[in-house]
C-alpha cells in the first residue's frame, strides 16, 4: 500500500461542495481509503492570475493503485465531477493532484512526481506541514516546513 498526498482545488461553481464530493468520490469509488485531510483555506490564483479565488485542501490517503493507474482514476474523477476543459491552469470546477506518492521520484511524460508546483505554492507547503510536520522532500531531504521559512 502506498500513502498518497492529494491536492485538491477548485474556484468554479460550489468551491467547498466540490472539495466535498471530490474525497467522496475518492473514498467510495477508488480502491483507497481516506486517511486524514486537511483545513480548507482560500488561496490567491498562482500563475494565471485573472480568475477567480481557489479554496485548496489536501489529503492522505492509502492506495494499492500504482501512479499512473492512480492518475487515470483521479482524471475519471475530474471528469465524473463535472469538470470541463478550459486552459491550462485555468478556471475549473475541480483539480486533483497527485503531490507525493510514498517517497518516490518519477519523471515521466505525463506525470511528475514529487508534484513540481510544491515548492513554488505556499499554501501547498502549509497544508502539507499541518498532515506531518516532519514530512520532506524526497529529492533534496529538506523538510517542507523549512521551505516555508525561506520563503517568507
Ligand atoms: N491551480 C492551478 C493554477 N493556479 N492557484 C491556486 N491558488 N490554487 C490552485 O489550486 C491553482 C492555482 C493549476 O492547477
Ligand atoms: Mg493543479
Ligand atoms: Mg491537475
Amino acid at each position: 500500500m502506498a500513502v498518497v498526498y492529494i491536492g485538491l482545488g477548485s474556484n468554479l461553481g460550489d468551491r467547498s461542495k466540490n472539495l466535498n464530493r471530490a474525497l467522496g468520490h475518492i473514498t467510495s469509488f477508488l480502491p483507497a481509503k481516506l486517511l486524514k485531510k486537511s483545513t480548507v483555506i482560500e488561496t490567491d490564483p498562482v500563475d494565471h492570475q485573472d480568475q477567480p479565488r481557489f479554496l485548496n485542501q489536501v489529503a492522505v490517503i492509502e492506495t494499492a493503485l500504482p501512479p499512473h493507474e492512480l492518475l487515470k482514476a483521479l482524471q475519471q474523477a475530474e471528469k465524473e465531477l463535472g469538470r470541463k476543459k478550459t486552459f491550462p491552469k485555468g478556471p475549473r470546477g475541480i483539480d486533483l493532484d497527485i503531490l507525493l506518492y510514498d517517497g518516490i521520484i518519477l519523471n515521466a511524460k505525463d506525470l511528475t512526481i514529487p508534484h513540481p508546483e510544491i515548492k513554488n505554492r505556499e499554501f501547498i507547503l502549509r497544508h502539507l506541514v499541518e498532515l506531518d510536520p516532519a514530512l520532506a522532500d524526497p529529492v533534496t531531504g529538506t523538510r517542507y516546513g523549512d521551505m516555508i521559512k525561506s520563503t517568507n
